[in-house]
């Protein structure tokens, strides 16, 4: 008997571990979109079938995507079923007997995902009840009424009430710098994408009141955010205890929670999420986004009379705090960003002469924005502007950094096995979010050249996010097949409710390690994509966050706005996924650059250079290896100017622009 319950133990050890070698998106593919699906075990073919039967419907070859992939630790093979366009719930499978999750191909497969994403918030709501008739079996009474006492370092006696706005992450805390990149990242997508997220009817208390349920939801923080600003248009850093609460629901927090002192970081990021809200919700409350405006131009006042970082090296915890520090030596970012959004909304030249006279020194796009960094949606929002007086050569400049930075991102994504953004090192807390910020940047990048691969690498990264990974999660609770059950997440754990809160994403995989789940199950020879657990002891790895849920929300909700292929913008760079020509590097250069390339199969590829007027200056047959290849161009003895290099093979050609400077 015990021997028997023992097998059963490993049976059971085997299957869960390894249940899977396909890795699909769990959710779906977009109807005439790419469709990419992974698998970690060779097989010569793979199938497209029905949910529930074995007719095959579509056949395809299994093709190395990367061998030995660096962040994965494993072989990784792909198949592509892009040209597979029927409606439907279907599965993959291989001629070795491997059977994939079901997904579904659709119009838009991303309604649910996006909707879950935004109800999310709304589950994260502070000093309201959650009723039954929005909320489902995840109701509580209503929290936190006592917010907040000023703590000693703001050199104020008594109370102010900041009740209201979102809890922040998987703690009750609420943190003004996270809420700033969160709102603009929700409030950017709205206003780039309207008709993306339009809906009105999530079922939030705000449904069907003819505002977008975004813009309420996103008001429901930004009312919590009003009462964070002092008198003198300065704003207070954070509301939380000083030590975080148990694992206990938000109601029976008890405990004392204090406001802390101002800072010029939080009220920057304050001063550019207002100013944005002014314009953007003008047409539908213009007594709010009145509010909004003076808020956001009082707080520059507040940040014009405190020209140095306050507090003196940034915001840190007062001895006996321990709850999220958040800290930030630098807010010249945020400064910019509040210039920036002042500027598109008020079109007063003082914003934009701030602007222009930092914008260089505040550096150009180079990563992916974060809550203490947001420099790149700062560049990006002035790239945006729609101010007729923006300065021209500023944006071309922006611009330009955009386009090498998603080419970039598309490079690197070109040489890992799941086409994700991330190099090996970039596996660190919260690495979900960075893949999502990029894909918000790829799809700026495609909104502003139509170049359809970064349309694809941005939806690449969605597909890593809903399936396409080596851990073979959907990171999002609700959403998919296999998704985190445990997040590290006070409601989630003491609600008595086995099904976790839905919508919110985990973190992701973090080879730094922070927590001791984390610690005991992996080392620093673990590949970093797989340092991920399911655990709610792993808050480096599970734990749920406001600002990590709101380029999800941006993502999923611009690619379930897709309506019909015609409104892809163009299909200028549209190439199968395995044979890829990359964007050079350095570019411009002298006199060498690397021109990356990915071939389906090894064999004979001619690189021909051109000059601007077409005639061929230089020509080479070379053997490229099957995957990532590079080829090393040499321009000595080229005048400066503007060239186009192409790569032909027997079924495939592509050119690119490259630029010499001497
Ligand atoms: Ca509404
Ligand atoms: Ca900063």
């Amino acid at each position: 008997m015990k021997y028997r319950y023992l097998i059963l133990i490993v049976f059971y050890a085997l299957t869960s571990n390894f249940a899977q070698n396909i890795m699909v998106n769990q959710v779906g593919y977009i109807i005439n979109r790419e469709k990419i699906v992974y698998f970690t075990s060779t097989a010569d073919s793979f199938y497209v079938t029905g949910n529930s039967n074995d007719a095959v419907l579509f056949s395809g070859k299994v093709e190395v995507s990367k061998l030995n992939d660096a962040a994965s630790g494993a072989n990784i093979y792909f198949g592509d079923f892009s040209s597979f366009n029927t409606s439907g719930t279907f599965k993959i499978k291989t001629n070795t007997g491997d059977s994939s999750y079901s997904f579904d191909i659709s119009l838009n497969p991303f309604n649910d995902v996006y909707n879950k994403s935004l109800k999310g918030f709304y589950f994260q709501r502070c000093g309201t009840p959650l009723l039954e008739s929005n909320a489902g079996k995840y109701i509580h009474p209503a929290c936190h009424l006592n917010d907040g006492l000023f703590h000693t370092t703001t050199g104020l006696n008594g109370s102010k009430d900041v009740t209201g706005g979102w809890h922040d992450a998987g703690d009750y805390g609420k943190y003004i710098v996270n809420s700033g990149i969160t709102v603009g990242t929700m409030l950017m997508g709205y206003e780039q994408f309207p008709e993306n997220f339009r809906n009105d009817d999530l079922n939030i208390p705000e449904s069907g009141n003819s505002i977008p349920d975004l813009l309420d939801e996103v008001k429901y923080e930004l009312n919590w955010m009003l009462k964070m600003q002092d008198s003198d248009g300065g704003v207070f850093f954070k509301v939380t205890p000083e030590n975080f609460s148990g694992f206990i629901m938000p109601n029976t927090d008890n405990s004392t929670r204090y406001i802390y002192q101002k800072s010029t970081a939080a009220t920057g990021d304050f001063a550019a999420v207002m100013a944005m809200a002014a314009r953007i919700y003008l047409p539908f409350d213009s007594a709010f986004a009145s509010k909004c405006l003076s808020s956001a131009e009082n707080a520059w006042q507040y940040l014009q009379a405190n020209p140095s970082i306050v507090p003196a090296g940034g915001f840190h915890n007062p001895s006996g705090t321990v709850t999220g520090e958040y800290g930030d030596n630098n807010d010249s970012d945020e400064r910019l960003w509040a210039a920036v959004e002042l500027f598109n909304t008020t079109d007063n030249s003082t914003y934009q002469s701030y602007y222009l006279s930092n914008y260089q020194s505040a550096g150009m796009i180079y990563y992916a924005m974060s809550w203490g960094n947001v420099t790149s949606l700062a560049q990006m929002e002035y790239l945006l502007s729609q101010q007729s007086d923006a300065d021209a050569a500023a944006k071309n400049n922006i611009k330009t950094s955009l386009i090498n930075y998603c080419n970039q991102l598309y490079n690197t994504a070109g040489n890992d096995g799941f086409n994700v953004t991330l190099k090996t090192t970039d596996y660190n807390w919260g690495s979900n979010a960075v893949v999502l910020n990029n894909a918000v940047l790829l799809i700026i990048g495609y909104k502003l050249t139509g170049n359809m691969n970064f349309y694809n690498t941005a939806l690449e990264q969605l597909n890593y996010i809903l399936g396409t990974n080596i851990n073979d999660y959907s990171y999002i609770t609700d959403v998919g097949s296999k998704y985190p059950m445990h997040p590290h997440h006070r409601p989630s754990a003491s609600d008595g409710i086995v099904e976790p809160v839905p919508g919110l994403m985990a973190g992701g995989p973090n080879h730094d390690l922070q927590d001791n789940v984390l610690n005991t199950l992996y080392n620093s020879s673990t590949p970093p994509a797989r340092c991920y657990v399911d655990d709610q002891g792993s808050y480096a790895s599970n734990e749920i966050a406001i600002n990590w849920n709101a380029p999800l929300v941006f993502a999923a909700g611009y690619f379930s706005g897709t309506k019909n292929i015609s409104d892809l913008k163009s299909k200028t760079g549209s190439i199968p996924n395995n044979f890829r020509l990359g964007q050079n590097y350095p570019n411009p250069f002298n006199p060498q650059t690397i021109i990356p390339y990915k071939m389906k199969n090894s064999g004979n590829v001619r690189f021909t250079i051109y000059n601007i007027l077409g005639c061929r200056i230089f020509s080479k047959t070379i053997h490229g290896n099957r995957g990532n290849n590079s080829f090393v161009f040499n321009g000595a003895g080229l005048n400066s100017g503007i060239y186009f290099y192409q790569m032909k093979t027997d079924n495939y050609t592509a050119s690119k622009k490259m630029i010499i400077l001497k």
